[in-house]
Formats: structure tokens, C-alpha cells, sequence
């Protein structure tokens, strides 16, 4: 029986960088999630014949998201929902499920790298028939739609059963329930070598990788352990908990230190990497050294004739404004179009769907390619790895060759969390408004060439987006300042900072980047302003 159920709106349910993303509790309000979710479905005409995806990565809610959401599915007269077992599915095989079945989309219930749990996060990523997430001008009419939805539809029955692959029927809707791993493995086997690769575990190679408790765990052991044949126990944190066993599940030097230290201690692995809640970001770590996500993606760049996906070449790259400048080197030296787009995944779509580029990448430990459209964890890996087996050099050596020929980029993001809305607002507004002031300025041995907001005109839809103000100084150092979409409360403040050096690559990163760490807070006055004297977090 379908009811239909009276509501009222509530006023925040805009989405931000990667989806709709609130407090667990907020998420679980009465008619909450319901509301947001039929404001969806208003928004695009209605889902009447369509086919979507679905699934999350485990946290807490999550299982009872999805049934309240199957349930509104059927209502809305949705033609066929594909699921993962037990209502697991991580991001990038999300959008391999939605691409290789030519659904009109999908719904990936998480918060990403934000903590789970009870008092942790909670989040919905909505990706449309490209299989990834929708561009602004489709947000801002969902969040249009949620402020006056009145009521909804919910078939009246009781909860699917998710636990057994196959076919089942609610009210006119199919439902199918799939494994969430065996599509992935497939598309990976498809892209690398994977009989390089396996004999690079035969010849004693080893590897640590971290799953942080969150949904990659079983994609990981089934590709590293059983089918690569990594030692057992080489993935870590396995087991998808709901709320992570109180991880904070954002692969970087801060939440990831546990593995970090493992590495830079004797009883390093050759190799390790770590994803994060949904499974679209990594990081990636040789014996005592770290790999930025810049570095990460200039160096997938210019080996990516090593992988049989690319073996003929690259359409083109594209990094996010933010992302330090190492791949453009390597796309001008090697003739590689790139393209520098607001922070965010989406910005990447329509680039990949007109095949204007291959790779692409963001400073926020997210890396892909076009086999998708989301970001892929574990396809990073995978391509290290391949690297590593056709190269027979290490992380280290790796990274070093590639800074060698292309200069290195010292890089580091500085978050100032917690921040009142109004503050944040004001400092960006008032800093934006003295950019013009500041060309030509000299900050000791810094000049300032260039100082304005980053203004991203999508070649494909013609669409325009501000986001970021940026100070380029005559030495090729950066300073981008922008505020998170991302987080359920509070503001975050995030300061990026770049300086590129061809000569000396043994520089203490932190203290490189020291002199345009205090231009860039003096500039903003952060600490005035904020009463923060330092970041949060730097990774
Ligand atoms: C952050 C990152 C951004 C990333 C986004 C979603 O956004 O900076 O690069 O695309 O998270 O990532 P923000 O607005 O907080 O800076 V994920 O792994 O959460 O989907
Ligand atoms: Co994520």
C-alpha cells in the first residue's frame, strides 16, 4: 500500500561538495531523510520507469536509510533498484554498477571521510545518468524543492531482505541485490595487469593496507589477498563497522598516523595505502615516505603508459584549483591538454563524458580516471602498484625520479576547524575585497603577480563557478584560500600552500613552506580573526 505522508520542510538541506551531508541526528529527525530524499525525486520530474543504484558504506543508519528509501521508491514508481548486499556498496563501484548498467543513476548513503556513528555523520550522494554527482544548477533546485516539499509517498510494507543476492518484488518495483565486490574486480582486471601484479606478490613484496573499518575491506581482500596473493593480514580494519570503531575514516597524516608510524618504523611493509569511509580517496606511503596527492596524481600521469587502460595515451588531465601545479608540469612537457577546475568531483564529469581527460585528481587524496565518475581508492593502489611492478623501483624512488624531471612541488593544506559561519564569511568577503590591493606587494623575498578569486568556466555546459580566492607570487608559490562544503556544522577554513623547487628536494616541507604560511594568515588574519594562533589539521 503506498501512503502518502504529510510534511513540513525543513530549511537546510543544501548539498555541499559531495552530497548532503548532517549530523547522524540530524540526518535522523522525523520525516528528515524522507523529505530530502522526495525533494529529489520532484526535482529531476519524478523517478516514474526509472532505474537507480543503490547502497553505502555501512555507517551507522545506513541499513535503515536504505530500507525507508527503497520503500519511497516503489511509491514513487521507480522501475528497478540494484543493491548491494547488505546494503553495502562503496563510491567508485557505485558508479561502475550505474555505468555498466545504463541506469538513470544512483544513491550512495555516506558522509565519506566524515566520522559515522551515533554522534558522528551522516550523508546522501545523488549521482544522475552520467554515474556522477550532479552539477550545481541540479543541486540548487533539489534544495529549492526541499524547502517547500509538503508531503511524500512510502509504500506501507515491511523491511527487504538484503542478506541474499537476487530478484525480489516491492509493489510494480524490482529489486535486485547484488555483490557489491564481483562487478569491481571485473572492471579492475579489465584496466591493469593483473598477472604483473601478482607476480610482484610472488617475488616477497608486501604491503599494509588500512580500510579504516569502513566499506573497502572486503573489496580490498578479495583483489590484494585472495586474488593478487598479498600475505593474509596485509589489509587491516577489514570489517565495515557503523561507526568505524570510532575512527575518523580520512586517509592523511593525521588519521591515518597509526599506519603512518607503522610505515616510518622498522617494521615497514614495501608498500601501504589507506582509503576512506566510501572508498574514493587514498593515500599512499613507501618505506618512511609519504606521497602527496599532487605528487601522486603528476606521477600516475606520466606513467600511465605502463597500464594497459592507457597504454595508447591520455585524452587529457584535469586537477582541482587547489592541487599543487606538479601535474601541469608533466601535461605541458608531454603535451598533455589539462584542465584546473573548482574543488568537488563533479567538475570532472563532463570534462571525462566529452573526452577531454583521462586522469584526474584533487589535493584532498582523491585520484581517477575515466573508467568511472567517481574518485577510486583502490584503483590508485592498483595503479601504484602496476608502477611499482613494471618499474621494479620503490615509492621513494618512484616519486623522486618524477621530481627530478619535473621539479617538486612543496605542499600543504592547513584546516582551521570549527569556525563561526558568520566569521568565516566575513573574513573570505573582506579578503576578496582587498585581492586587487595586494598585486604587485612584496612580502620579504615574495611578490605578489596575481591575486584573485578562481573562476572556473565549464567549457562543456558553459556554467560558471566561483570558488577560492588565489595569491600567485612572482616565484610560482600559491596561496589558495577556500571555505569547506563539506562539513555538518561549524566552518573550516582551508588554507592550501604551494611552493615548486628544481634543485633542492631534501627541504623540510613544513619549513619550506613557513614564510607563505605566515603571509597567507597575516594576509587573511586568521589569527584575529579566528583567536586560532594555528591550524587544526595540516596533512
Ligand atoms: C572535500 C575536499 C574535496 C572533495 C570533497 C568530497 O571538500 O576538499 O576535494 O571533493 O571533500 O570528498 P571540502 O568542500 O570540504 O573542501 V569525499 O571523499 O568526501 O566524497
Ligand atoms: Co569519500
Amino acid at each position: 500500500m503506498i501512503n502518502i505522508v504529510k510534511t513540513q520542510p525543513y530549511s537546510d538541506q543544501k548539498m555541499g561538495t559531495g552530497g548532503l551531508r548532517k549530523k547522524t541526528k540530524v540526518m535522523m529527525q522525523p520525516n528528515y531523510f524522507e523529505n530530502f530524499i522526495q525533494s529529489v525525486f520532484n526535482a529531476i520530474g519524478g523517478v516514474k520507469g526509472k532505474t537507480y543504484v543503490v547502497g553505502g558504506d555501512g555507517r551507522f543508519f545506513n541499513a535503515e536509510a536504505i530500507q525507508r528509501f527503497i520503500k519511497m521508491a516503489a511509491a514513487n514508481g521507480v522501475k528497478k533498484l540494484i543493491i548491494g548486499q547488505n546494503g553495502f556498496m562503496s563510491t567508485p563501484a557505485g558508479s561502475n554498477v550505474m555505468l555498466k548498467n545504463h541506469t538513470d543513476g544512483g544513491f550512495i548513503f555516506s558522509a565519506s571521510h566524515n566520522p559515522g556513528g551515533e554522534n558522528g555523520d551522516f550523508g546522501v550522494k545523488y549521482a544522475n545518468e552520467t554515474a556522477g554527482q550532479v552539477p550545481t544548477a541540479v543541486t540548487d533546485r533539489i534544495f529549492e524543492e526541499s524547502k517547500k516539499i509538503s508531503e511524500y509517498k512510502i509504500c506501507d510494507s515491511k523491511d527487504i531482505d538484503l542478506k541474499n543476492l537476487g530478484l525480489q518484488k516491492l509493489e510494480d518495483m524490482e529489486i535486485e541485490v547484488i555483490d557489491p565486490v564481483a562487478d569491481y574486480v571485473e572492471m579492475m582486471q579489465r584496466i591493469f595487469d593483473f598477472d604483473a601484479l601478482k607476480q610482484l606478490f610472488k617475488s616477497g613484496f608486501t604491503i599494509r593496507f588500512d580500510a579504516m573499518n569502513a566499506v573497502t575491506g572486503p573489496y580490498a581482500i578479495r583483489i590484494f589477498e585472495e586474488i593478487l596473493g598479498a600475505a593474509k593480514g596485509s589489509v587491516i580494519r577489514a570489517t565495515p563497522l557503523p561507526d568505524f570503531g570510532g575512527l575518523h575514516p580520512d586517509p592523511n597524516l593525521i588519521y591515518a598516523k597509526d599506519l603512518v608510524d607503522f610505515m616510518y618504523s622498522d617494521k615497514a611493509t614495501d608498500f601501504a595505502a589507506a582509503n576512506d569511509g566510501d572508498g574514493d580517496r587514498n593515500m599512499i606511503l613507501g618505506r618512511k615516505f609519504f606521497v602527496t596527492p599532487s605528487d601522486s596524481l603528476a606521477i600516475l600521469t606520466d606513467n600511465c603508459k605502463l597500464i594497459p587502460a592507457y597504454k595508447n595515451g591520455i585524452y587529457g588531465v584535469a586537477k582541482s584549483a587547489a592541487t599543487s601545479t606538479a601535474v601541469c608540469r608533466v601535461a605541458e612537457k608531454n603535451n598533455i591538454p589539462y584542465y584546473v577546475v573548482p574543488t568537488g568531483w563533479k567538475y570532472f564529469v563532463n570534462l571525462m563524458d566529452s573526452n577531454r581527460i583521462t586522469l584526474c585528481g584533487e589535493e584532498s587524496f582523491g585520484t581517477g580516471s575515466s573508467h568511472i565518475r567517481e574518485k577510486d581508492g583502490i584503483w590508485a593502489i592498483l595503479f601504484w602498484l602496476s608502477i611499482i611492478a613494471k618499474t621494479g623501483k620503490t615509492v621513494e624512488e618512484i616519486t623522486r625520479e618524477n621530481w627530478k624531471k619535473y621539479g617538486r612541488s612543496y605542499y600543504m593544506r592547513f584546516d582551521y576547524e570549527g569556525l563561526d559561519t558568520t566569521v568565516a564569511d566575513k573574513l573570505m568577503a573582506d579578503l576578496e575585497a582587498k585581492l586587487p590591493s595586494l598585486k604587485g606587494k612584496k612580502f620579504g623575498s615574495y611578490e605578489v603577480k596575481e591575486a584573485a578569486p578562481f573562476v572556473y568556466n565549464d567549457p562543456v555546459d558553459g556554467s560558471v563557478t566561483k570558488n577560492g580566492l588565489v595569491i600567485d607570487f612572482t616565484n610560482q608559490a600559491k596561496i589558495t584560500y577556500r571555505l569547506s562544503g563539506t562539513g555538518s556544522s561549524g566552518a573550516t577554513l582551508r588554507v592550501y600552500l604551494e611552493l615548486p623547487e628544481y634543485n633542492d628536494f631534501d627541504q623540510d616541507t613544513l619549513e619550506t613552506l613557513q614564510p607563505l604560511l605566515k603571509i597567507a594568515s597575516d594576509v587573511a588574519e586568521i589569527q584575529q580573526r579566528t583567536g586560532k594562533t594555528k591550524a587544526d589539521v595540516n596533512t
